[in-house]
C-alpha cells in the first residue's frame, strides 16, 4: 500500500493514526502542500486523486481509497481489531457524529484551500483569516466539549473515530493559536490518547517529511 501524505495535513493525519493502530505502515508518499503552488495541483498527483487533496491510499491491488472518513472505516472493515467503532448501533452513530462535527463541520472550512480562498481571491488579511479560522474551530469544540462522554478517551475507555478525529484538529488549533482554556475535556482527552504510541508516531513532527 502507498500512502499520500502530508505532515501538516489533519485529514492525513487521521489516516495515519489509524494505520498505526491497525498495525500496518503503508509506503508514505509526501505531497507538498506549499511547495511550488502545491503538489496536489499536479497532474502526476491528479491521477491518483482528482480532487486534488490528502489522503489518498492506493492497496496493493491498485484501487485508490480517499476521504479519511472513508479509509479509516475501509481500514476497520479489512482489519477489525482493534475496533475503531462501538458495537453498540447507537454510539456507533454518536462516534460517527462527533467525528464529522470535526471532518465535515469545522476542517473544511479551515483547511488550506479554504483559507487561500479567503486570501488570494476575497483578498481578506491575515487578521480576518485568523478570525475566521478561530470563530469555526471555537464554534465546533464546544459542540464537542458538550458531547464528549467519561474518558479517558472521547468515548469512554476505548479509543474510537472520535479520538482518531479530535487529535489533529487539536493540534491544527494549537498551531493556529486557539485558546483552548473552555475546554478541559478535549485537552484531557488529547493528552490521555497522546500517551499512545499510535498517536505519537503520527504527530507532524514525526514524519519524514516534517519540516
Ligand atoms: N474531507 C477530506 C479533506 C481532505 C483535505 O481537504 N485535505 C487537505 C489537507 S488537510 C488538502 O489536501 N488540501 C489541499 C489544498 O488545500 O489544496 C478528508 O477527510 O480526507
Amino acid at each position: 500500500m502507498k500512502h499520500y501524505t502530508y505532515f501538516r495535513s489533519s485529514a492525513a493525519y487521521r489516516v495515519r493514526i489509524a494505520l498505526n493502530l491497525k498495525g500496518l505502515s503503508p509506503e508514505p508518499v509526501a505531497i507538498h502542500l506549499t511547495k511550488d503552488g502545491g503538489k496536489q495541483h499536479t497532474p502526476e498527483f491528479r491521477s491518483v486523486n482528482p480532487h486534488g487533496r490528502v489522503p489518498a491510499l492506493v492497496l496493493d491491488s491498485g484501487e485508490v481509497l480517499t476521504q479519511s472518513l472513508a479509509i479509516i472505516e475501509y481500514l476497520d472493515e479489512i482489519h477489525p481489531k482493534p475496533p475503531l467503532l462501538p458495537p453498540d448501533p447507537v454510539r456507533r452513530a454518536k462516534v460517527r457524529a462527533f467525528a464529522q462535527v470535526i471532518a465535515c463541520d469545522i476542517h473544511p472550512l479551515n483547511n488550506l484551500i479554504s483559507l487561500q480562498y479567503l486570501r488570494r481571491i476575497l483578498k481578506h488579511g491575515q487578521a480576518e483569516i485568523d478570525a475566521w479560522y478561530h470563530h469555526w474551530v471555537i464554534q465546533g469544540f464546544q459542540t464537542l466539549e458538550a458531547t464528549i462522554e467519561p474518558g479517558p478517551y472521547a468515548f469512554g475507555g476505548e479509543v474510537t473515530l472520535a479520538d482518531i478525529c479530535l487529535v489533529p484538529q487539536m493540534a491544527n488549533a494549537r498551531r493556529l493559536k486557539v485558546p483552548l482554556d473552555k475546554f478541559p475535556k478535549l485537552v484531557a482527552v488529547d493528552a490521555a490518547c497522546m500517551k499512545l504510541a499510535a498517536f505519537d508516531k503520527a504527530r507532524p513532527e514525526n514524519q519524514p517529511d516534517a519540516e
